[in-house]
């Protein structure tokens, strides 16, 4: 005879039986990332602390704290930097007149802009030298977005978001041409765009896509999984454009709800309830530990192995900058990257573990 309170009893709902976690790939870590962290590491290692460096290196918390453990110095404006100390620039880029401040303060400075920011301020340069209007899609205040203005301030005009289209005037309406900057939300940019041609027909477009292939590698995996999940976690700091931007992909594709976290103790518990499936991804900026952690923390709380949804592989990797590269040959030390690049595949180690 059984004993009636022996016997297994059932699941009380199928939410218990398959508390699943999706996760985004890729994810992380972008190219222009890992090249700017790793600028600052090998700067500190080859001259030595102090290392300057203007405005956050990438928008994360994590990263910034850690490299100021290290000493990295933090400053918002090259006049704070000491004659002939070394700064390093972010990876967001800055304006020339950025530049003419750190000549004449004798810096040694260290260059991390993106590659493929550099290449936004380029097409604004010409442009501008063929004296087109330029309409600069892009957030308002946006360090990004005060660095490529600075290359042509005189022919650029900021738009931000499909709302703002209405008061955008140019000289010539026949010679106007859109950039972006490249961590903007596509389909938002899309449609700016398209309000933008309403009005001006003959609008051009950028050479090649100024949204850049991480930020597009990233919310095209978080819309394959939206739809599925009760719940998006998104790792990122405020700051970070591109991981905001993941948030609003979510919600605007399927997920019930979603939340941006620093670090997985930011998780509240009253998040998880009644939800059976939650999605993981994180912003360009962040290194993977702290994705690590968010997964450790639904682990406990008897959510199942991260399946991963995969919308791209990733494996662009840029050289140092060149100033950089150049003394670290003089020291005889390594100028090779020492890790991967994005978090595309699961298993990337992380310098900032
Ligand atoms: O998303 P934003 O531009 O705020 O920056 P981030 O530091 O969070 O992520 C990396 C992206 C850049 C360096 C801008 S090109
Ligand atoms: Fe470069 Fe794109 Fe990364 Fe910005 S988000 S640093 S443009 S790769």
């Amino acid at each position: 005879m059984t004993d009636a309170a022996t016997v297994p009893t059932a699941p009380e709902s199928a939410a218990e039986t398959a508390k699943r976690v999706l996760l985004a790939a890729p994810r992380g870590y972008c190219a222009g990332v890992d090249r700017a962290v790793v600028t600052v590491e090998k700067a500190l290692e080859l001259y030595g602390p102090p290392v300057y460096v203007r405005k956050e290196i990438v928008h994360n918390k994590h990263v910034v704290s850690t490299l100021q453990q290290r000493g990295a110095i933090f400053v918002e404006e090259t006049d704070e930097v000491p004659e002939g100390a070394t700064v390093v620039f972010s990876a967001h880029g800055v304006a020339p007149v950025v530049h003419e401040e750190a000549r004449a303060l004798s810096l040694r400075t260290i260059d991390a802009t993106c590659p493929l920011v550099t290449k936004v301020h380029r097409e604004a340069v010409r442009f501008a030298e063929s004296d087109h209007d330029i309409l600069l899609i892009g957030h308002d205040g946006h360090e990004e977005v005060i660095g490529t203005s600075g290359e042509a301030p005189d022919h650029i005009t900021l738009v931000d978001g499909p709302d703002d289209v209405d008061n955008v005037v140019v000289r010539n309406p026949d010679k106007v041409v859109w950039l972006s900057q490249t961590t903007l939300s596509v389909d938002e940019t899309m449609e700016t765009v398209r309000r933008l041609r309403e009005r001006f027909p003959n609008l051009q477009d950028p050479p090649s896509d100024d949204i850049c292939y991480a930020t597009q590698n990233r919310q095209l995996a978080v819309k394959q999984m939206a739809a599925d999940c009760d719940l998006m976690l998104v790792v990122g700091s405020r700051n970070s454009s591109n991981s905001v931007r993941l948030v609003e992909v979510a919600l605007e594709h399927g997920a019930r709800a979603g939340h941006l976290v620093d670090y997985a103790e930011e998780i509240d518990e009253a998040w998880l309830e009644g939800v059976s499936t939650v999605g993981v991804t994180s912003g360009a900026s962040v290194p993977e530990i702290l994705v690590r952690d968010v997964l450790a923390f639904l682990t406990e709380r008897g959510f199942g192995d991260p399946e991963p949804v995969i919308a791209a592989e990733e494996s662009l990797t840029f050289a140092l900058p060149n100033e950089i590269r150049r003394d670290l040959k003089a020291a005889g030390m390594s100028d090779k990257m020492t890790h991967d690049a994005a978090a595309a595949t699961d298993g990337v180690t992380d310098p900032l573990h």
